[in-house]
């Protein structure tokens, strides 16, 4: 074996999310979600687009099944959408062609020896549960639990690779906190935090309920998947280091804090408690987990994941005053994050290519963690989808990050067993609509059919996949 072939047993795999791609979004009995209602009701919000049809996966999963096979995949992460398995979320009401509609997916993947990474909630939460709160009600909890005894019960014997919840932050800080994302709700710096807390809750005790009724006969994993940048130091002062890692803390440390510790980053307490009594706040903004909340969170990933696309740079900043909080001058953290002009850009401005921050954010989590196995929920590459020839951009993109992964491997001792790349096909991008795509199959959004293209990048990554190799004489 030599540095540039991935250990034997490495998955390789791509990942997606049903909102993003199934399309249907009102056939065979699927409910309403809070990205239908989102789409529909705030155009402007959502590039005024819709996930109503995007790529059709919802019809067209078999080809799709066979486009993986073409690849060479072990492993496909998608996600179930609540509303389309429980139309109003609870687990009374449940809706039979949903559940085919699923059975058949994991079938379709089984025969090829794909195996099905599932997500629970990839954003698109029942409008029913949201008009009752959604995640700022702590019965979520309760609702959430059900339905993943359903999915345990329905799909469990197939599935052995669960992740409760997809990017708590984004569904949180976007969701309940600016409102760039469905359900909309602007209150940054409270809200946020109230989702955060009963979403990790919601994933502790569904795991608990794994290792109750479920797990023995099952035998499968489950975990969360969290996101984070990597924040690079804006210098080697003690003060932007610290930065640094406050940053990572209260990004990534918010979630796998909590479930792996039993409790919230001590940085992320103190600074918020802090900060809400100079704000005039009674108690803290950030929630606190009682006792029996830390003993059923704590120890509750089989293994750790992480979505990275791109990295940061984390400033010091002198202690803020008490000003409305700003998004950009993230003032619980204290730390100026930004990327510079000098970084390799896209085009967006959410987006540089950072191939070493993918390295040192790996190494960061197993540092943190206590060396768990790790697993890239998902990376890529986005441009405006209409690139075919993508590989000096996409392809390039997907070999310099690989090639850190083996390096984090190879000299970091990190333990990472699989990579899935984001995404199998283009697809409805949230808040940018179908301005920007990342999939290594081009969709034709207008022609009726949606047809695939393969992109040079999937020819690129079929040979990775293939021969576990980054380099032509392995
Ligand atoms: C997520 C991600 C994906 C996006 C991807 C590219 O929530 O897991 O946001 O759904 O499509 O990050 O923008």
């Amino acid at each position: 074996v030599n540095n540039r072939t991935f250990p034997k047993g490495f998955k390789f795999g791509t990942a997606s999310a049903a909102y993003q791609i199934e399309g249907a979004w009102n056939e065979d009995g699927k409910g309403e979600n809070v990205w239908d209602r989102s789409t529909h009701l705030y155009p402007e919000k959502n590039s005024n687009a819709t996930g109503d049809v995007t790529s059709d996966a919802y019809h067209k999963w078999e080809e799709d099944v066979e486009l993986l096979k073409g690849l060479g995949v072990s492993a496909y992460r998608f996600s179930i959408a609540w509303s389309r398995v429980l139309p109003k979320g609870f687990a009374n009401e449940s809706n039979p062609a949903g559940v085919t509609y699923y059975k058949n997916l994991i079938a379709g993947l089984k025969k090829y020896n794909i195996e099905p990474l599932v997500t629970m909630h990839h954003w698109d939460l029942p409008t029913a549960l949201e008009d009752l709160g959604g995640f700022l009600n702590s019965d979520i909890q309760e609702w959430f639990v059900d339905y993943a005894r359903f999915l345990f019960e329905t799909f469990g014997d197939d599935v052995k690779e669960w992740v409760t919840f997809n990017e708590p932050k984004q569904t949180c800080d976007q969701g309940y906190g600016s409102g760039v994302l469905a359900p909309n709700i602007v209150s940054l710096g409270i809200k946020n935090y109230i989702c955060g807390h009963n979403l990790i809750i919601a994933h502790g005790k569904a795991y608990r309920l794994y290792d109750k009724e479920f797990r023995a006969k099952q035998q499968g994993r489950v975990t969360m998947v969290v996101d984070s940048n990597w924040f690079e130091p804006a210098s080697n002062s003690t003060e932007d280091v610290e930065a640094s890692e406050r940053s990572l803390l209260f990004t990534y440390g918010w979630f796998a804090h909590p479930i792996v510790y039993g409790d919230y980053p001590e940085i992320m307490k103190v600074r918020i408690a802090n900060r809400s009594k100079l704000e005039g706040f009674n108690s803290s903004r950030l929630p606190s987990f009682t006792d029996e909340e830390k003993q059923i969170i704590n120890g509750t990933a089989d293994f750790m994941t992480v979505n990275i696309y791109t990295s940061s740079v984390a400033q010091a900043i002198p202690e803020p005053d008490i000003t409305p909080l700003d998004p950009k001058r993230d003032l619980d953290i204290g730390a100026h994050i930004y990327q510079p002009d000098d970084w390799e850009k896209t085009i967006t401005d959410w987006f540089k290519v950072v191939p070493w921050g993918a390295r040192k954010l790996v190494k960061w989590i197993s540092d943190t963690y206590g060396h768990p196995e790790i697993i890239i929920t998902e990376n890529g590459y986005h441009d405006n989808g209409t690139v075919i020839n993508d590989l000096n951009t996409r392809g390039r993109y997907y070999k310099l990050y690989l090639s850190n992964l083996l390096d984090a491997i190879y000299y970091d001792n990190v333990n990472l067993t699989g990579y899935m790349a984001w995404s199998l096909t283009d697809d409805f991008e949230w808040q940018y609509g179908y301005n920007i795509q990342l999939g290594l199959y081009h969709v034709d959004f207008s022609s009726l059919n949606r047809t695939r293209t393969p992109k040079e990048s999937s020819t690129y990554y079929r040979k990775v996949v293939t021969t576990s190799c980054l380099v032509d004489t392995c």
